[in-house]
């Protein structure tokens, strides 16, 4: 046993067991073994390092194999995965960011944990939480970085968050002693002062739950300067459907988060006003995101931009061409902030390697929601549209999951708290509504029984993008969509269709099966507790 632990063979059952076995030898007499048994049982309880980033899509780390990552690989997220587990199946249950950080914390959907949308109204929490429960387990709790859920948080024995959203360059940061500005890279910042903490906890015999939240790859996608050129000589792969037109889906129709129409050319794809200018097109906010950067940043940053921003204005370009442009220049930026992430995370899995923590630490790395990087022409996330609903996941556990295991049934945000309680060995509130896949992710075999269908619930309306609110269910390889506040339904194949370009509701010969998805939402509205919406009264503000 011991030796299959050291050489790193995968064992599965009583972790506790097996290192406490392993001590045996060390002790010559029975009592000396037994207080080895007890001091293996306390160390033995894993740490948990999740470590969640804000927007990074699927597609966007190479270990799940697009074409992007061919091109801009993410070796140290994938690293994660190919030690541990990825998932190829994992979902949320809102697509956006304080709803996605308050279903993580509880448990449980959006209607239930009372935090729907970013709507400044802050997480009650006051709440049960993970943390708060960990806590009262005897570990040790942080979060750093990035929050988002406006209220103070509660259930940490440590927290520094950024304020709001963060900025990426000189971002403040809130603690229980004040807010302060702190010079430097916001992802940086981050992975330093999670560190830092790791070396300054006081009872290291303590397990930790730590929260690292980054805030990229978040717009307005401002690289390190360290990563200015990385990039650009790369043309992305751009998907097909970049030119949509939104035939037969009436929401889609009417958003506004399209590329070549809704990014601000300042602020998002650092466009200036002609040949040499130092002044950016629209900067919808030029206090904050560049107007954090000291002068001479702010100049190197110019600068660094300036020969492809000449180049821009070399030629006359059709409307299409400066729309592929637009896309390539968002890419460039988006992967850009992504590099930031990956070093962060190579940074992380060294330290614990040299501090010895790797082996009985949870690593989990993923992503608050999906995000869309040109698909029906669009960013930023929101629907229940695969891209945006799904969120990318990997998770190492060295001696429980085995290298290079895929899960595959459907997991979902509600089941973190669940899962990871599950693997301390701590009981799970009877009214979370997730379910521990911890079985999944150890076996790499869904069990019979284990759900066949995830319920979603967006309501941010009238928000930002103009993405109409809805609820649906997808199941198998179907999935239907319902905007409540026009009464419009959406039915996909996505077999036939995983591109969500087809609407089939209402289509001769889908009857039967509009009908069992339907039924099968109606299971889970009440499985939920969910309340099924019709509020007409929201108007569109565009
Ligand atoms: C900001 C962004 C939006 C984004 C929301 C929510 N605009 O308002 O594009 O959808 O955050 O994002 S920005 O130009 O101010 O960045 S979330 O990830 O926090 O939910
Ligand atoms: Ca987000």
């Amino acid at each position: 046993m011991n030796t299959q632990l050291s050489t790193g063979i995968f064992t599965r059952g009583s972790g506790k067991l097996q290192t406490a076995l392993a001590l045996l030898p060390l002790f010559p007499t029975a009592a000396l073994a037994q207080q080895a048994t007890d001091k293996a049982a306390e160390t033995e309880r894993p740490n948990i390092l999740f470590i969640m980033s804000d927007d990074h899509a699927r597609e966007a780390i190479s270990l799940y194999g697009y074409s992007i990552g061919k091109v801009a690989p993410t070796p140290n997220i994938d690293r994660i995965g190919r030690e541990g587990a990825i998932f190829l199946n994992n979902y949320c249950a809102n697509s956006i960011s304080g709803p996605s950080r308050a279903t993580i914390l509880t448990g449980k959907h959006s209607h239930k944990n009372g935090f729907t949308k970013n709507d400044g109204r802050g997480f009650d929490g006051s709440q049960e939480t993970l943390p708060k429960i960990m806590q009262a387990n005897g570990y040790e709790t942080a979060i750093i970085g990035k929050w988002h859920l406006t209220s103070q948080p509660t259930g940490f024995d440590h927290w520094m968050i950024l304020k709001d959203q963060g900025d990426y360059c000189n971002p403040y940061f809130i603690t229980p002693e004040g807010m302060k500005r702190h010079d430097g890279y916001v992802t940086d910042l981050i992975t330093q002062y999670t560190e830092q903490w790791l070396d300054s906890r006081k009872d290291k015999r303590k397990p930790f739950f730590l929260m690292m939240h980054h805030k990229a790859v978040h717009r307005n996608w401002v690289p390190a300067e360290r990563h200015y050129h990385l990039y650009e000589h790369t043309t992305f792969p751009m998907p097909d459907d970049f030119f949509d037109d939104y035939h037969g889906r009436y929401a889609a129709a009417r958003q506004r988060m399209n590329i070549y129409r809704d990014m601000y050319e300042g602020h998002d794809l650092k466009m200036v006003a002609g040949i040499d200018s130092d002044s950016l097109l629209f900067d919808r906010w030029p206090q904050a995101f560049f107007g954090t950067m000291y002068p001479d940043e702010r100049r190197r940053f110019l600068d660094a931009y300036r020969e492809r921003n000449n180049e821009f204005y070399s030629r006359k370009r059709t409307p299409r061409e400066v729309a592929q442009w637009k896309y390539q220049r968002y890419m460039q930026d988006y992967m850009r902030t992504v590099a930031s992430l990956d070093e962060s995370v190579g940074e992380i899995l060294d330290y614990l390697h040299r501090t010895g923590l790797d082996k009985n630490t949870i690593v989990v790395y993923t992503s608050d929601q999906g995000f869309f990087l040109g698909q029906h022409g669009w960013f930023d996330k929101r629907w229940m549209y695969e891209e945006s609903f799904v969120m990318p996941m990997v998770m190492r556990w060295p001696g429980h999951i085995k290298p290079g295991t895929r899960v595959t049934g459907l997991t979902q945000n509600i089941d973190f708290a669940p899962t990871f309680l599950d693997m301390c060995g701590i009981s799970v509130p009877k009214d979370m509504q997730g379910v521990s896949f911890k079985k999944l992710v150890e076996t790499g075999h869904t069990p019979k029984g284990w759900r066949r269908s995830l319920y979603y619930h967006y309501y941010e309306f009238p928000g930002f993008h103009s993405v109409r609110a809805h609820y649906g269910v997808k199941m198998g390889d179907c999935k239907l969509i319902h905007f409540y506040v026009d009464d419009k339904w959406e039915l996909y194949d996505l077999k036939k269709d995983p591109e969500e370009l087809h609407n089939l509701y209402g289509e001769k010969g889908t009857e039967k099966l509009e009908k069992k998805m339907r039924t099968e939402l109606h299971r889970l509205q009440l499985q939920y507790d969910a309340p099924e919406l019709h509020d007409a009264s929201i108007k569109d503000p565009y």
